[in-house]
């Protein structure tokens, strides 16, 4: 029998390829999605440089294509917990992928609104799922995606373990070791709701004994899988505004369009990276690796690279003459930090990574290059502070 998938938050940028993927590879689909990316969308003005298709459209497309059915039902997972129940009870899926939240750092910090949505949103969605779970008596495993943030950057020149750190303690009987939960750093109100996340998922484990796998995943770059670029129906997302654009895919967009690439600060913060067709990768390696009974929360590290943001404007700008510009940093973060990751375990289950270097740029330069008509360089910059008292730096300088 086919294994069955949810996917809450398949129309996003990583569902939307994750869900094609996984029904391309077999397993019977089905999407949860309430369309708030769509609305915030429309509340900042904003759309994807890639001109995406409704949901409906975007599902008869796939089907069209390759005869296969993906179920869609639209509602809010952090709302509608009886709709989540029912659903859970009747589909009976054997894993469920937790996309559903609202992912943006600056989004988040945009005002008290902003915070308290994301919190509402984030740990409600959360929660709702697992206490589901348990109701509904299945051994359900869920896969969510977190995010290489939860570790915070400043990492005193360890190579950041897979979610849980070996400390050595004095007790009564001598010296031990622990294996223990990485310590929480969070550096914004959106990085703070994966890391209670964590959190909710120790105690569903603990108490219930729920399997779950947390994949603390880095940054994500690129637009296209395989399945994606069947039609351009079918067509992902691919964000470049001052809220939800991330920081590689906003510099390629920034030098198609002629604007300086829009570096904060010194450009010495390093961060993870793995290409989204990793990430499709990596979740179908952690479906069907799921945690034994019994065992604690699994932690993978889904990132494959990493690189400051400096770096990375310097590999743009020499790709494409882009000018380099400096802009004082919107954000509370440190000006420069080493970043080492420990990836062994989905190296070990047989990723062979898409790495920055191997032309896979310029793959998103075409679909850049193609959609830049369509780019609104007001939406740029980022007017998201994380303190009232910080001022949005328009110019920059060179
Ligand atoms: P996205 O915003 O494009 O997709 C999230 C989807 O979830 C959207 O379609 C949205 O409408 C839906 N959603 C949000 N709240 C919901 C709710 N309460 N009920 C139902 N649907 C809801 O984000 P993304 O880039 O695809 O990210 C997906 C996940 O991966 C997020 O949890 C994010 O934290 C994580 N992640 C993303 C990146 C990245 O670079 N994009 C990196 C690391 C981790
Ligand atoms: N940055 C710039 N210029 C820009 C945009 C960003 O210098 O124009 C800098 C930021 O200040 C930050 C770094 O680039 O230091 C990364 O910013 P980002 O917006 O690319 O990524 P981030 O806010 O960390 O969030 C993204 C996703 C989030 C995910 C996270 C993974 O939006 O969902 O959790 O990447 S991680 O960064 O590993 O925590």
């Amino acid at each position: 029998m086919k294994k069955r998938v949810l996917i809450l938050g398949g129309d996003g940028f990583c569902g939307w390829p994750t869900s094609l993927y996984l029904s391309q590879q077999g397993y019977e689909v089905t999407i949860v999605d309430n369309m708030s990316r769509r609305m915030i969308d429309i509340e900042l003005g904003c759309d994807s440089l890639t001109p995406i298709s409704s949901i409906f459209k975007r599902i008869d497309r796939w089907k069209e294509l390759t005869g296969k059915d993906i179920d869609f039902y639209n509602f809010d997972i952090s709302r509608n917990y009886h709709r989540l129940l029912t659903l859970l009870k009747e589909f009976e899926p054997d894993t469920v992928v937790h996309f559903a939240e609202q992912r943006a750092a600056p989004y988040s910090m945009k005002s008290s609104y902003h915070k308290r949505y994301t919190v509402d949103n984030n740990l409600n969605g959360t929660n709702n799922l697992l206490a589901a779970i348990v109701e509904s008596k299945l051994d359900t495993h869920v896969v969510h995606l977190g995010t290489m943030g939860v570790y915070g950057y400043q990492t005193a020149g360890l190579k950041i373990p897979e979610g849980y750190l070996k400390v050595k303690v004095e007790t009564r009987e001598g010296e031990k070791e622990l294996d223990i939960m990485y310590p929480p750093s969070p550096g914004s109100i959106y990085h703070m709701t994966k890391t209670q996340d964590a959190l909710l998922f120790y105690f569903y484990n603990k108490n219930d004994g729920l399997r779950v796998t947390d994949l603390h995943q880095g940054v994500v770059w690129g637009t296209e899988t395989d399945e994606t670029r069947m039609d351009e129906t079918l067509i992902n997302r691919f964000d470049y505004d001052g809220d939800y654009g991330t920081v590689l895919n906003r510099f390629l967009v920034q030098a198609a369009v002629g604007h300086p690439l829009t570096v904060h600060g010194t450009g010495g913060q390093t961060r993870a990276f793995i290409h989204i067709k990793d990430t499709v990768q990596c979740i179908k390696m952690a479906i069907e690796n799921p945690p034994d009974f019994g065992s604690s929360v699994e932690i993978f590290n889904q990132a494959t690279e990493t690189h400051s943001v400096g770096y990375l404007a310097e590999l743009v700008s020499q790709n494409t003459g882009a000018e380099i510009r400096y802009y004082n940093n919107p954000r509370k973060e440190a000006t420069a930090n080493e970043l080492k990751v420990k990836n062994d375990k989905f190296l070990n289950l047989g990723l062979s990574p898409v790495k920055l270097k191997n032309g896979l740029m310029d793959e998103v330069m075409y679909i850049v290059d193609k959609y830049k008509y369509r780019c609104d360089m007001s939406k740029i910059p980022c007017t998201s502070c994380w303190c009232e008292d910080m001022e949005v730096d328009r110019e920059g300088r060179s």
